[in-house]
This record gives structure tokens, sequence and C-alpha cells, in this order.
């Protein structure tokens, strides 16, 4: 079923499968038409058969929703890091697509993060109004990664300076704390509760020394020119999701981070199957990252929103701020994409609407009474949804004059 054709915008809900803490019957409650999710039992690379895509698809269809994008079907390693096995891995990803085709599933979202999805040094941490927010503090990541990973090299990234705040920091926190720490930037990728030890970790971080960002981005556009003419084939856009944080941490290259970055993507692999997850919380992570320009310049390419907010603080840390407070003017994105869609109407495009999800929420009244994953509640993100679809009314009524 597609509720599509009676949103501007259409909200989603990102849903982890059956094991998430809200039922689809739940989610129906917050004001969410779509969902968004994927078949996170099946290990990275495994090709996700027909039989396994229909049987996800129709739990989710059998409670009125669409399975509107696939959030998402993860890049290997290999892949990322351009080793001889990749081209297996890329034949597995075409046919993941093909059959994601076949079942009619035509958004996929995707990273191309080394290791991690996001990075975070605290994920409950304190905001005035009682809730709690993820944050990240680059201290606080220092401090982990000279005196807990003690990854090789990391020394010659810091001045003597902020070797000794991190040291600081570090000899402050009880024991507790720093294996929270640890915890907090060790766990694996969303919808997962896998968490790596820091010598796994090092491990992975080595397999990167060879591949500086020139190599990775390299290696991405090589997956692109697997991938696309597939998706194109069988019609399926593919949405690529910027780093988060969009900076380099842990030694690692990043190449999703910026503008030019994002241009650069869609420009090498030229094809209406190539476009963007315009995620506002990852991207505005970077202060020179200007959102409301950047959708205005590569609105075009936009397939999916995540809309979510980012306060960044005096000390250089930021957290997650309420969606509609926060570094971000939400206000101006929410123009910006309007516009975009004017635009779309104009040409004649037949994708306007524009799926969109509250990305994360704050852990707020009764979140924690179930187990969410973390930046997943249940209470804090329908806050995000309401007041993003506030905000979506108010603006196009107030552009389109009605
Ligand atoms: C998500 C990402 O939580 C988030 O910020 O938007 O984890 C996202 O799902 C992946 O990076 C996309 O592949
Ligand atoms: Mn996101």
């Amino acid at each position: 079923m597609n509720r599509l054709a009676n949103h501007t915008l259409y909200p989603t809900w990102r849903w982890f499968g059956p094991q998430d803490a809200m039922t689809l019957a739940e989610i129906e409650q917050t004001g969410a038409r779509g969902i968004v999710t994927a078949l996170h039992q099946i290990p990275c690379g495994e090709v996700w058969s027909v039989e396994e895509i229909k049987k996800r698809q129709q739990v989710i269809e059998s409670e009125g929703f669409d399975w509107t994008v696939v959030e998402s079907v993860n890049i290997h390693e290999s892949i990322k890091l351009g080793t001889s096995d990749r081209d297996k891995y890329i034949v597995h990803y075409q046919q993941t697509l093909r059959n994601l085709a076949e079942r009619g599933i035509g958004l996929v979202c995707y990273n191309f993060m080394p290791v991690l999805d996001w990075t975070r040094t605290h994920l409950a941490y304190p905001v005035a109004d009682g809730s709690s927010a993820l944050r990240y503090d680059p201290v606080a990541l220092a401090a982990f990664e000279l005196f807990i990973l003690k990854r090789k090299g990391a020394e010659d990234q810091y001045s003597s300076e902020q070797q000794s705040e991190a040291e600081a920091y570090f000899t402050s926190k009880s024991d507790e704390e720093k294996r929270t720490l640890q915890r907090t930037i060790l766990a694996g990728l969303p919808g997962t509760d896998e968490v790596f030890t820091p010598a796994q970790f090092n491990k992975f971080l080595e397999r990167y020394q060879e591949v500086d960002a020139q190599q990775l981005q390299k290696n991405l556009i090589y997956f692109l020119e697997q991938i696309i003419p597939i998706a194109e084939e069988v019609s399926i856009k593919m949405a690529i999701h910027p780093d988060d944080p969009p900076f380099p941490v842990l030694g690692l290259p990043r190449v999703v981070s910026t503008e030019s970055d994002l241009q650069f993507i869609v420009e090498s692999v030229p094809s209406s199957s190539n476009g963007l997850t315009f995620c506002t919380g990852s991207l505005g992570g970077r202060k020179d990252n200007d959102l409301p320009g950047m959708i205005e310049r590569l609105g075009h390419y936009i397939y999916f929103l995540h809309l979510r907010n980012v306060q960044h603080n005096n000390d250089g840390s930021f957290h997650e701020a309420n969606h509609l407070e926060g570094s971000t003017d939400m206000g101006a994105v929410m123009e910006a994409v309007i516009r975009e869609q004017q635009k779309r109407g104009a040409k004649g495009r037949n994708d306007i609407t524009i799926p969109m999800r509250p990305d994360h929420g704050h852990q707020l009244l009764f979140d924690a009474d179930r187990s969410f994953y973390p930046g997943y509640s249940g209470v804090g993100r329908m806050r995000g949804l309401a007041e993003l679809r506030g905000l979506e009314l108010g603006t196009r009524r107030m552009i389109e004059g009605k």
C-alpha cells in the first residue's frame, strides 16, 4: 500500500524489524506513514533473497504501511578498502538491488563510512529540560584513542596541549565512566547490539592505513560505476548518507562530509539513480556546511531527508538538540526543501514527494521504560516528527500563499 500521494513530505519512521521496541501498530499513532527498515539479520555482504524481502514487506504491509526506504543495504568493508575480493561483494549488492526491485522497493540509503556508522562519545547527555541526548566531545574522543584504544599514530594527530587536556579528562573519570566511553564508541552498526573489543577495533583500523581519503573516494566511485547502471535498469534510486560526524575520526578517512564531496559523487557517475540522503544532523556537525544553500544547489539529487538538529557548544563539542532548536536553522532548511519541490513541480518531475524522517530524538518522558537503540527513542522521535510536520505545514502555506 502506498499512501505517498497524500503528502508532500512523506512522514516515515525507522523501524528495526520485529525486535524493535515499538510495534508497527504503535508507529501508526506517531503520524508516520512509511516504514524505513532493513533486513538487519542478514550479515553485511550477503544477498537479500526475494523471499526474505517479501516476508518483511508483508509484515509491514499487513499493518497498512509501505516499506518506503531501505536503510541501509550496508557496504562490505572489502568494497571500502578496495581489496581483491570486492567484486564478489559488488555482485551480491547488485543482486540485492534486483531482488528489492522485484518487490517494488525503489529507494535505498547507504553510507560509505569506514568501520563504524555514526560515532558519539556520550549516549545520555543530560540537557536542560531533563531529557537526554547523544553528544560528541572531541576531548573525550582523544582520551579514548590515546589512553584506552592506544591507537598507533594517534599522538601525531594531537598537539601537546590537546594531549594533556585529554589526559586530564581521562584521569578525572572513574573506571565505570571509562568503560562506558569505550562501549559507546565501539558500538557497532545501528540495529545490532554488537560491540567491538579494542583489539578487534585496532585490527580494523590498521587495514585502513593504506587507504587515504583519495583512495577511499576512488573505491566509492568504483562501487558506484558497477552499482548505478543496475539500479537504473531496475528503477532503484540510491541515496548516499553523509558521514557522521562529517570529519575524520580515529584516523579514518572521510569522503561524504561536505558540499564538494556530495557534488563530486553525483557528478562522477551521472544518473537519476545516483542521489543523496540529506541528513541535516550529520552534515550539521560541521559549522562550515551551509545546509539551506546545499539544498538549493544540490536539491535536485535529494531523494530522502533525515531531519534533526545539532547544537555546537563553546568547548568544541556538539550534542543533538531538539529538532527545531540548535545550530541549524530548521525553518530555513524547510523553506529550501519546499522550494526544491516547487522546482520539481515546474519541471514535471514525478518525485515531488520526498520521504522524510525525524532522524534521532531525545530520550524523554517514558522512553526509558523500553530499550530503544541509542537515538531511536519513541516519544522523542515522535516529538520531532510532530514539530517537523507543523513546520512543514506552516512554511508551505507561507510560501504558497494559501
Ligand atoms: C542514521 C545513520 O542514525 C543515523 O544518523 O541516519 O545511522 C544511517 O542509518 C546510516 O549511516 C545510513 O547508512
Ligand atoms: Mn541520518
